[in-house]
């Protein structure tokens, strides 16, 4: 099944230039197989361990860039700090591996690190977060869902199945200043506009079931009007049903919830309808990273923007879905 489409990019050439300068930088192998027979060694800084989807797209990560693969992977989790990635990427560009990939936590900041590693000669691919920067040649390629996308689904959803009726929603961001947040936050906003949905509060639970949970409990405290939950992604749906469960209040019926992520815990809880709809984000970024490093490393030119398609599912949907659900 093909989950991607590629983006032509007029930019590909500018990859090339960045390619250009690599040469020396490749290692000499030892001993995988990359097509080449050289051993590409690849830098990446993940996010942290936040999330069902995040644990899932560790899982494709590690699974996709092995030595039987052709690589040599160095993995860091920087939880949740940008500190922490920054700190990450710069012992990277001091190891001089042949690639950096990251997951940016936040899309501010990352212009000086980036200018390093560039200066470096060592490409850098970009996997699920973007970055908000004015020079895109500071980075070769960016393999990623549309996430203003996903929230105009979800938004559209509420549209559609509450149509003409008042509904009050509290919505639980993301971490704050993350492009998934952001972006989310906007499509969502986007796709209501005009009809009697309206977010009375809103307010960030770092896509952590935790988080989900303390912030609802507080929304259950200072609201009674309360019909929907937006949450940015299934875990702090997860903890909503917790809070509203201990609230005495039944998810799904008294209090419709809408995630995002389509994780194996939020479509259990769809299924079982706990929750009322779910907007998939594919976390199986491993592969299309492998390959695009690959190219990137040979000097071929790179699509500059991978957008990964994702799906949606109602109740019946996810029930049926669930017993293939890899993730
Ligand atoms: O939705 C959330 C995770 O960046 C798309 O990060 C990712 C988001 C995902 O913590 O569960």
């Amino acid at each position: 099944m093909k989950r991607k489409t590629f983006l032509r990019s007029g930019l590909a050439a500018l990859s090339m230039v960045a390619v250009a300068a690599l040469g020396a930088c490749s290692s000499g192998g030892d001993g995988g197989s990359a097509g080449s027979g050289v051993t590409i060694s690849l830098g990446f800084s993940q996010v942290g361990a936040e999330s069902g989807w995040r644990a899932a797209n560790t899982k494709s990560i590690q699974e996709s860039l092995t030595a039987e693969n052709g690589f040599k992977l160095s993995f860091s989790d920087a939880q949740q700090k940008q500190e922490n990635q920054i700190q990450a990427l710069r012992s990277y560009i001091a190891q001089g591996v042949d690639v950096l990939a990251f997951s940016p936590v936040v899309e501010t900041g990352w212009d000086a690190v980036l200018q390093e590693a560039k200066n470096a000669g060592i490409p850098v691919i970009l996997t699920d977060r973007a970055v908000d920067t004015t020079d895109d040649s500071l980075y070769a390629s960016f393999i990623g869902s549309d996430f203003v996308e996903e929230g105009r689904r979800a938004g559209a959803w509420v549209k559609e199945n509450f149509d003409g009726e008042k509904l009050s929603i509290v919505e639980l961001q993301g971490t704050t200043g993350s492009a998934p947040a952001l972006d989310r936050q906007e499509g969502f906003a986007e796709a209501i506009e005009g009809s009697d949905a309206k977010i009375i509060d809103s307010q960030t639970g770092d896509f952590t079931r935790a988080g989900g949970k303390k912030v609802m409990e507080g929304f259950l405290n200072s609201h009674d009007d309360i019909d929907l939950v937006f949450a940015h992604n299934d875990d702090m749906g997860l903890g909503a049903i917790e809070a509203i469960q201990a609230a005495g209040k039944k998810p799904g019926d008294d209090i419709k919830i809408v995630t995002i992520d389509a994780v194996k815990d939020g479509m259990q809880a769809l299924a079982d309808g706990k929750i009322n709809y779910i907007v998939e984000c594919n976390p199986m970024l491993g592969e299309d990273l492998a390959e695009i490093a690959k190219k990137v490393v040979a000097g071929e030119p790179v699509e500059k923007r991978i957008v990964v398609e994702d799906a949606a599912f109602t109740q019946e949907q996810a029930a049926e879905a669930l017993p293939n659900r890899q993730y």
